[in-house]
């Protein structure tokens, strides 16, 4: 048996390779962006301090006192000349936290910061959040978005019962952070994400009402609110800029990822639809454009869905789960999407602006009726031939 020391070097050993690991395109995609073999986190990625204690007389055994379950849903943000993500890591007691992972490259070579970031919780104490959507603003502030979940206490026996509503903290320096009131709203609300500029002056929110907890109900899709007081912010009034439909990827339930990017067409839009089959809820993203002077009005919305789990993807916690709450948009025009797969670990996919404006400008629109979408493929069919 190889004494304490010699295994927690090769402990250490091992976590160095896998954090260091070189990442690889994969050759054949759609041609719309490119995946990578290996994900760029997974709970394994966690640093050993997080998990191990490393006195040999308090853990002989080298065990795990602390495990991880997951690294999900990251919110990204260019920081310092790095690529930053805000990571959801869910430990083995399913309670979600968010920690900081900087890449030098933005598909490889991962490590997080130290600690976990220290979430102020001065305002109504929360079970769980998750979820964060970075947006540096035009008020000098780099805000995170998140969902605050908590036991809904009118409902006394049902331990399932929980509200979600959108909470809200700003930073300089994405350690110390400043928490504010959590956004007011006459309903639930899950996936709010801050745009990055005013809008008449205010502070526009993109918010997902819902019925209950779960249900979106007659909440109809994503939303757009705007809000004087970043500090108590309050919806007054909401309206739908993106609905769902029937019998689309987005029947069930739509949500905003991370907010939207902007290019000398129109502003990018990245979400997720869900649609219930069988098997549960399954999860995807698509993508839509909006108006520069108006962000809510929709200029382009290709059919269908832009990015879904593929392969050992669909396997994790949550099946048939891809969520994505944050991207990058390079200097030199590269897109990083950070997605994660079936709730269990964190992907990077690649593009550019301009080929994202083309995918979403050129992909013909859902016709909603399967008549109308074989007459499109018809169209391009003809035009190959006459080519
Ligand atoms: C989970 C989220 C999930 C939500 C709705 C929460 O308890 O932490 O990951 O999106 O429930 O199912
Ligand atoms: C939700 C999201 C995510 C999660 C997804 C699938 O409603 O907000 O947290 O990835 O469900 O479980």
């Amino acid at each position: 048996m190889a004494d304490f020391k010699t295994k927690l070097a090769a402990l250490k050993a091992h976590h160095e390779q896998l954090i260091s690991r070189v990442n690889e395109p994969n050759e054949w995609g759609n041609g719309i962006y490119t995946k990578y073999k290996y994900p760029i986190l997974t709970a394994e990625h966690t640093p050993l301090e997080w998990r191990y204690d490393f006195c040999e007389k308090d853990n002989p055994y080298l065990m795990q006192r602390i495990m991880m379950n997951a690294t999900l849903n990251s919110g990204a943000i260019k920081w310092n000349g790095k690529y930053v993500i805000i990571v959801r890591v869910e430990g083995a007691d399913r309670k979600s936290f968010f920690a900081v992972a900087e890449s030098p490259n933005g598909i490889d070579n991962f490590r997080f910061w130290p600690e976990p970031i220290t979430m102020p919780d001065d305002v109504i104490p929360a079970t769980n959040i998750y979820d964060m959507r970075i947006t540096k603003h035009e008020d000098g502030w780099v805000y995170g978005v998140f969902c605050a979940e908590r036991h809904d206490d009118s409902k006394p026996g049902d331990l399932s019962a929980a509200t979600a509503t959108a909470a809200i903290a700003r930073t300089k320096d994405l350690v110390n952070w400043q928490r504010l009131p959590d956004l007011k709203s006459k309903s639930q609300q899950r996936n709010v994400v801050l745009h990055p500029e005013f809008v008449d002056g205010k502070y526009a929110f993109y918010t997902r009402p819902q019925d209950g907890f779960i249900d979106t109900g007659s909440g109809g899709g994503i939303g757009w609110a705007l809000v004087d007081d970043i500090t108590n912010a309050e919806v007054k009034e909401e309206k739908i800029i993106n609905p769902r439909h029937y019998h689309t990827i987005m029947e069930v339930k739509n949500g905003e990822g991370p907010h939207p990017i902007k290019t000398n067409r129109g502003w990018l839009h990245l979400a997720h639809g869900v649609r219930g089959c069988a098997s549960g809820l399954r999860y995807v993203l698509y993508m839509y454009m909006t108006a520069l002077d108006d962000p809510t009005r929709v200029i382009a919305q290709p059919g269908g869905y832009f990015l879904v789990p593929e392969g050992w993807e669909y396997i994790g916690d949550v099946m048939n789960v891809v969520f994505a709450n944050g991207w990058i948009a390079d200097d030199d025009g590269t897109v990083y999407i950070y997605y994660a797969s079936s709730d269990t670990r964190m992907h990077v996919a690649t593009s550019s602006i301009d080929k994202l404006v083309d995918y979403c400008m050129n992909t013909p629109e859902d016709g909603l009726t399967t008549s109308a979408s074989v007459e499109t493929i018809k169209r391009l069919i003809y035009k190959n031939n006459s080519l």
